[in-house]
């Protein structure tokens, strides 16, 4: 199900062309347009949820697929985890609601990494 109104089921269905660094038949990856790190990535499931309070179990594998994603897109954008010992890695944040700073609501995970400062989020 989309949204016809959702800003980020445009870009899932195309109707705003934005690059995508990832896609398969559940999920579509792009960069962040108002990025607050050197990477920063948005994983925005192809259906319609509107916030991570709203998924049940039936979109558990979904979500595992999303999350899983992070570290190899991560890894992709030279941010990937090197170990306890190594400088690489990333943040990955889902904002949720008002009180969680959500400004778009269609379910997404932000993937960010690279040298700081970043910009508050
Ligand atoms: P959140 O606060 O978690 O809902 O973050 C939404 C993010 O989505 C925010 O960092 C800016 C980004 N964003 C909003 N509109 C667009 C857009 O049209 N294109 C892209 N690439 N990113 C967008």
């Amino acid at each position: 199900m989309s949204d016809s109104q959702c800003i980020f089921c445009k870009i899932v269905s195309r109707e705003i062309p934005s690059p995508l660094v990832y896609e398969d038949d559940e999920i579509v990856v792009f960069r962040d347009i108002n990025p607050a790190a050197p990477v920063h990535l948005l994983i925005v499931p192809r259906l319609h949820i509107e916030t991570l309070a709203d998924c049940e179990n039936q979109h558990g594998a979904l979500l595992g697929k999303m999350v899983g994603l992070a570290p190899r897109l991560a890894r992709q954008e030279g941010v990937g985890y090197a170990g306890r010992d190594g400088d690489g890695g990333f943040k990955t944040l889902i904002n949720t609601g008002r009180g969680g700073g959500q400004e778009v609501y269609h379910l997404h995970i932000h993937v960010l990494g690279g040298p700081r400062p970043w910009k508050p989020r």
